[in-house]
């Protein structure tokens, strides 16, 4: 008898080059490209994971972040189960669009949860940017999980992920 894992659809949504697709590539691949190319509509990558004894297996849908690709994306959106909102931690304006982001998707998916990313934390000023503080404060909002980490060093990265793959285990499994 084969036995299936469970699948649970992951989306990554956020402002055009925040490092969805980076993210995205330095958890399935482990690489890092300096020169990544804007997603052009939706990449999608697989990746199994064992939690506590559990094998899930993650869909991650990475959207296209240019405001031209907005009405495509927003189809990819149903039946995700967990958002993975990404923004850039030096440029606080990208965690406020993500306001619009989140309402968009819960218009399409009232009751998906939410992890709230602040990526490129290798290039963090001190003293600028967005606090550990403001983000919590957003969060709240969404009751989602707050995570700092860097595509390009790799800190915290798979911890994300797997914070993830457990989120999803706990509630859907
Ligand atoms: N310093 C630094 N640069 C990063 C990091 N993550 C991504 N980048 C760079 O930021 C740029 C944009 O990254 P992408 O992964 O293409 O961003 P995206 O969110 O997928 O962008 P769209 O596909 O347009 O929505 C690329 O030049 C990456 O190399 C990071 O953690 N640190
Ligand atoms: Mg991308």
């Amino acid at each position: 008898m084969s036995t299936r894992s469970p699948v649970f659809k992951t989306v990554l949504i956020g402002e055009g080059g925040v490092g969805k697709t980076s993210l995205a590539i330095r958890y399935t691949e482990d690489r890092f490209d300096q020169q990544m190319k804007m997603t052009i509509g939706v990449n999608f990558a697989t990746k199994k994971v064992n939690v506590a004894g559990t094998d899930i297996t993650l869909l991650l849908w990475d959207l296209g972040g240019q405001p031209r690709f907005q009405d495509v994306v927003m189809d990819y959106f149903k039946g995700s189960k967990l958002a993975i909102a990404v923004y850039e931690v030096s440029r606080p304006f990208t965690m406020f669009r993500l306001e619009d982001w989140i309402a968009k998707l819960h218009g399409s998916v009232p009751d998906c949860d939410i992890f709230l990313v602040a990526n490129k934390i290798d290039e963090r000023i001190e003293g600028m940017g967005v606090t550990q503080e403001e983000a919590e404060e957003f969060a709240a909002r969404y009751d989602a999980k707050t995570f700092e980490v860097s595509a390009k060093s790799g800190q915290n990265v798979a911890e994300m992920f797997e914070a993830a793959a457990q989120h999803l285990v706990n509630k859907h499994a």
